[in-house]
């Protein structure tokens, strides 16, 4: 009842608040026997951190993990495991003038009209923070991912506001700081990230992110259909508008025979579907996209109210995404590998003994 756990199998519950004394996780059904040390978790922290380049807020957190259970001479023991990362660089005075009021298009309302009580430091459990645990959780479904089935996680920015990709070059996403697969756009996004910060307002964002490696038969038919949960689970991520399974929204303006995968003895001839029929894996790769609306913490003055309901005008200062998608591709590849691990251990459980079916086609 209390949402903050998902997962069946694999689940993972996070907890804390962005100015609060730390934020952690308990991860719980991590096969056991899995090699797992704090080193793991540096390069996905660190690619989701705040303050890598100038196009993301600039508060330095740490983001020193520690782990604190579930874990015996470095392997997982099949027991929960607890993760922490203290906060070291909040900066509550930046929220003062947000106390009696609501900043425009940002959960601060909701969060106020559902408990009638707010953190509002730091956005409290709203805040971009909250997804530091995703990606450390995610890190461990990742790892145990390929270490079981070889399955590979992987993902890009695909849209930041009005630009698109020209090229797709996945050797150049992790060369650059927006996690983009076309190199000579780069130096055209930074310029167009320079001018909007500049202007004081922010921008949306699309990732897509894809996982190789995944075995034909993971997900369940109807209710539980690997695109709905991949979907939740993506839907789940702070600022997400719109989630898309292969082709996505595209296919409403496709022909049967464009959108559909036809098939020959050596494989599909394409991936239309996003590795997903009928809610279950084709064995082809998964491939998601997931849209992230501009920040609404913004310089640009915008009209609110205030806790009595009168009239007021909302700037928000301090230091924010102008464009949160930037920070997004490893908290929607974690998002990806933790539903597919949760996926995996559902099919050991109830379809482990229908064995090899002929023909497996990739
Ligand atoms: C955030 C505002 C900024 C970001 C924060 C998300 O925090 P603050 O106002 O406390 O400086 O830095 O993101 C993180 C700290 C993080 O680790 O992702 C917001 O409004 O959501």
């Amino acid at each position: 009842m209390s949402s903050n756990s998902f997962g069946k199998l694999f689940t993972v519950t996070t907890f804390g608040e962005s100015h609060g004394p730390a934020i952690g996780c308990v991860v719980d059904g991590c096969p056991p026997g899995l090699p797992l040390d704090v080193e793991d978790f540096s390069r996905d922290l660190e690619r989701r951190a705040t303050g890598r380049s100038r196009h993301t807020s600039q508060r330095r957190e740490a983001d020193q993990i520690e782990i604190l259970s579930g874990v015996y001479q470095g392997k997982t023991t099949g027991t929960p495991i607890g993760l922490l990362i203290r906060n070291t660089d909040q900066r509550s005075k930046d929220y003062g003038n947000l106390l009696e009021t609501f900043r425009p298009g940002h959960a601060d309302y909701t969060y106020w009209q559902k408990y009638g009580i707010r953190d509002p430091r730091g956005g409290g459990r709203s805040s971009a923070r909250e997804t530091t645990m995703r990606v450390a959780a995610g890190v461990i479904a990742k790892k145990w991912l390929a270490h079981r089935y070889g399955v590979q996680i992987r993902g890009c920015l695909t849209q930041l506001g009005p630009n698109r990709p020209s090229a797709m070059d996945w050797s150049a996403v992790e060369a650059n700081p927006f996690f983009w697969p076309d190199p000579e756009q780069v130096p055209a996004l930074e310029a167009y990230m320079d001018a909007l910060r500049k202007s004081g307002d922010s921008v949306g964002a699309k990732v897509t992110v894809m996982a190789d490696g995944v075995p034909a038969g993971w997900g369940a038919p109807i209710y539980d259909k690997l695109s709905s949960q991949i979907a939740s689970a993506l839907m789940s991520i702070n600022a997400a508008k719109a989630v898309e399974i292969g082709d996505g929204i595209e296919a409403a303006s496709q022909l049967g025979t464009q959108h559909r995968d036809e098939m020959s003895p050596s494989g599909f001839n394409s991936n239309h579907a996003g590795g997903i029929l009928g809610g279950i894996s084709t064995g082809q790769p998964v491939i998601a996209q997931v849209t992230l609306k501009p920040t609404s913490s913004i310089l640009v003055p915008g009209a609110s109210v205030d806790l009595h309901g009168a009239p007021v005008e909302v700037v928000t200062k301090g230091r924010h995404d102008p464009c949160v998608g930037i920070r997004a591709t490893p908290i929607a590849e974690a998002m990806l590998a933790l539903v597919l691990a949760d996926q995996a251990l559902l099919q050991r459980a109830q379809c482990a003994d229908v064995g090899d079916i002929q023909p497996r086609l990739a």
